[in-house]
């Protein structure tokens, strides 16, 4: 074996399966095979959840994503905190194998982060879009520690740009300066704390305004 094959895709069954195919029945049977199966990520549902503290925006984000307007049916409500009560499963109306699932805020009295991981069922998403809108704090941090044991993939998304870059103008600073230093900021706090390095992604959006974000 090739010393740049990584383990992950060494232990990967149709990689195996690939590799007996040309070599015990070459090239004809090689290409068969990927024709059959490079279509099938296609039929495979996903389930996204969009976590993290109370208030970030993420029945918000869902809405947009989605397009869905206030008085429209599937419409995620949204609040001043604890809105969402249950993890509530919404489909993307491009794809109805992507489905998205708004979950409650992590750490608020009837979801305390002892008891998030297995009242949400954790283990049964896919993906993870984790929210925060002002630093990553211990709830943030809690929640990446569980995802790295069940071995989950995940982003990070700040929330609420607008917000700063509003708050910012007042304070006689320009969005070209603001946006920057956020993203540094977090960046800084990243590096101080190797398990956050994990994260694919670090999204800087507004929900609000769809001009901003990066
Ligand atoms: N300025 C600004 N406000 C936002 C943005 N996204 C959401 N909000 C507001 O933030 C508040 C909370 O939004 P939600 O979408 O309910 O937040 P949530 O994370 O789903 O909250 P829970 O369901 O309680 O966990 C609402 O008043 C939203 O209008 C944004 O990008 N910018
Ligand atoms: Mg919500």
């Amino acid at each position: 074996m090739g010393q740049s094959e990584s383990k992950e895709v060494a232990n990967d069954g149709k990689y195996a399966e690939l590799r007996r195919l040309a070599e015990q029945k070459g090239p004809v049977a090689m290409s068969k095979y990927l024709q059959e199966n490079i279509q099938k990520w296609k039929e495979e549902k996903v389930k996204f959840a969009v976590t993290g503290r109370s208030a970030t925006g993420k029945s918000t984000f869902i809405n947009k994503i989605r397009n869905v307007k206030p008085r429209d049916p599937g419409y995620a409500k949204s609040g001043s905190g604890n809105t969402t009560k249950e993890p509530t499963p919404y489909q993307n109306p491009q794809n109805q194998l992507i489905v998205f699932y708004d979950l409650p805020g992590i750490g608020t009295l009837q979801f305390p982060k002892e008891t998030y991981v297995s009242k949400m069922e954790l283990c049964k998403y896919d993906y993870f879009f984790i929210f925060f809108d002002k630093v990553v704090n211990e709830d943030e941090n809690f929640l990446i520690c569980e995802l790295l044991k069940l071995e989950k993939s995940y982003c990070l998304i700040r929330s609420k740009i607008d917000d700063d870059i509003r708050n910012a103008e007042d304070d006689g600073r320009t969005e070209e300066e603001v946006i920057p230093a956020i993203r540094q900021q977090i960046n800084d706090q990243i590096l101080c704390y190797s398990h956050l390095n994990h994260c694919d992604a670090i999204f800087l959006i507004s929900s609000k305004r769809k001009d901003i974000g990066n």
